[in-house]
């Protein structure tokens, strides 16, 4: 490691004294202008980690995904593209709480994890670095860098832009593929436009069911989505982007992208009501790592097709496929969901396909943890964030009966169809450009229009709401954070105000993204719903 002065001098470059930090559901997310200490620190943790990892690379993702322009944040991905160890987040945050003190508390910090953690500091490590399209981006990026130096026998490679998702896989390949081959982002654009070419010369695919709208959020997705399907002459004229203007900061997320679509529940700027059938929209987040679908019925009403939807769909089509495959007594297929799931998804997935599924935490490193214990594991936060993962177990069955030629020719295309889809899915995280083209590919199978989509059940109306408060770490929470359990008193109190509307449920719980805590709620009409939220939301002010 570096000597005390050298060390001292790169601290000082960046580090500012005096803030906070806590590492929440996706990484440290905060006003840009305090992120400088902790990209730095960031810079240190990764190499640590890479290091601790005998050399593996690690990733590291600069963005704030939804949040407005004035935000950013970074979050560490480990080998295998998931999020970094739980255990590891307490390292993060107690790195950059030291530096956030003084040079000399960050110092000791330093030394005390490389004891704890038993690491030779001159060993070599590999990190692997983007950043989404914000202004902010460049400069937190030189102070991440910058702390990439502690440590003398670090290589970064620098993908410059890039979605969250790319860079997860890019994480992956580069532990995955031999130490020469070549890793940048045309590696994704070759497997999954290459699964998408194996479906459709399965099923006959010849173009997009629909003409297909994508609103891009003036994000990182833009260009990276019109770089992969300009790929393809079957997706000619069959899609439009708009809110492409990711080179406009200040336009990111504003008005649009699916965080503001599924959270007004209304078309973005740049869609007009269009009620043709043949017609279907999806909205991307900020760095295009969510995805919700809608259209408006034939009333011009605007109808959405979010997490929770894509999740049925997925489940609906896994369970027939499995079951076309005689596989559905092997292979164990779940779905992973959060409170926020609207209560009729949940009630269609046990009552109606009789789907195993479970409940955790917000945040996709809690939902992907539970789903990997299924062979097909579909997890889906309702605001669209979400995947599809397959176990070894899956594959090996798959591969072993696509081998045996004595079954059904429907049964061997249905192996083939399986097989396909765990390749078309970006199975490291949620993926807004793989989920897009992973939906269509379903509906282009089933036939099914959006309508008849939307029609597998009906949703509970349901609000969502911010409220400031204070101070948001007094609100924890129990049971998959469906209850309170401080402020103390507080849950009986929404308990009683629940029970006077009906079918109705309703939760509180501190944003892990943003300085406020969230009120969700539902009921069985639209009234209802939208005044249990703003009732309780009194109650928490
Ligand atoms: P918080 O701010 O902790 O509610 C939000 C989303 C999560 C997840 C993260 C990461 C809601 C209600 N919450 O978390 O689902 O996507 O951001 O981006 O949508």
């Amino acid at each position: 490691m570096l000597e005390r002065k050298a060390l001292e001098s790169l601290y000082e470059k960046h580090c500012k004294r005096g803030f906070t930090y806590a590492y929440g559901t996706a990484g440290f997310r905060y006003k840009a202008d305090v992120l400088d200490t902790v990209m730095f620190t960031t810079g240190v943790l990764a190499g640590l980690r890479s290091i601790y990892l005998k050399g593996q690379t690690v990733g590291v993702m600069i963005t704030a995904s939804h949040n407005p322009p004035e935000d950013n944040g970074v979050k560490i991905v480990d080998p295998r593209g998931e999020m970094l160890e739980q255990s590891w987040e307490k390292h993060a945050t107690d790195l950059a709480n030291s530096a956030s003190q003084s040079f000399t508390s960050f110092e000791q910090k330093l030394q005390e994890l490389i004891v704890k953690l038993q690491l030779n500091s001159n060993a070599h490590g590999s990190i692997t670095v983007a950043r989404d399209s914000r202004e902010s981006g460049p400069r937190l990026l030189t102070a991440f860098k910058t702390g990439t130096l502690v440590l003398p026998n670090l290589l970064v490679l620098d993908h410059g832009v890039l979605t969250t998702p790319q860079l997860h896989f890019l994480t992956s390949k580069a532990n995955e593929l031999p130490k020469n081959t070549s890793i940048d982002e045309k590696l994704y654009y070759q497997e999954f436009l290459s699964a998408w070419d194996e479906i459709a010369e399965l099923c006959g695919i010849q173009s997009l069911p629909y003409a297909l709208t994508i609103d891009a959020a003036n994000g990182v997705g833009a260009p990276k989505v019109k770089e992969m399907l300009s790929q393809r002459e079957m997706f000619n004229n069959t899609f439009r982007v708009v809110n492409d203007d990711w080179k406009t900061p200040s336009a990111l997320n504003h008005l649009c992208g699916a965080d503001f679509v599924k959270t007004n529940q209304k078309l973005p700027q740049g869609i007009s009501n269009d009620t043709r059938a043949e017609h279907i929209n999806c909205s991307f987040d900020g760095d295009a790592d969510r995805i919700v679908f809608y259209y408006c019925d034939l009333q011009g009403q605007f109808q959405l097709l979010d997490g929770d939807k894509m999740a049925t769909l997925f489940a609906k089509f896994f369970q027939e496929l499995t079951q076309t495959a005689h596989l559905q007594d092997e292979l164990a297929l779940g779905v992973v969901q959060t409170a926020y799931a609207n209560g009729s998804s949940t009630r269609y997935l046990e009552q109606v396909l009789g789907t195993p599924v479970k409940c955790t935490p917000t945040g996709v490193k809690h939902l992907h943890h539970e789903a990997v214990k299924f062979d097909i594991g579909i997890y889906f936060e309702a605001n669209g964030h979400g995947t599809v993962v397959f176990s070894t177990k899956f594959s090996q069955l798959v591969d072993q009966k696509l081998a045996d030629a004595s079954h059904s020719t429907s049964a061997h295309k249905a192996l083939q169809i399986l097989s396909s889809f765990s390749k078309l899915i970006n199975q490291t995280v949620g993926d807004a450009i793989s989920d897009m083209l992973g939906v269509l590919a379903v509906l282009s199978i089933l036939k099914w229009s959006p309508q008849k989509w939307d029609q597998e059940y009906t949703d509970l109306p349901n609000k969502l709401i911010k409220v400031l408060v204070p101070d948001r770490t007094v609100f924890k929470t129990t049971n998959a954070e469906r209850q309170l359990v401080s402020p103390v008193g507080l849950q009986d109190q929404i308990d009683a105000l629940v029970a006077k509307f009906d079918t109705a449920r309703s939760f509180v719980r501190a944003s892990g993204t943003e300085d406020a805590v969230r009120v969700y709620a539902e009921a069985a009409t639209r009234e209802q719903a939208d005044r249990l939220a703003s009732v309780v939301g009194e109650l928490v002010e």
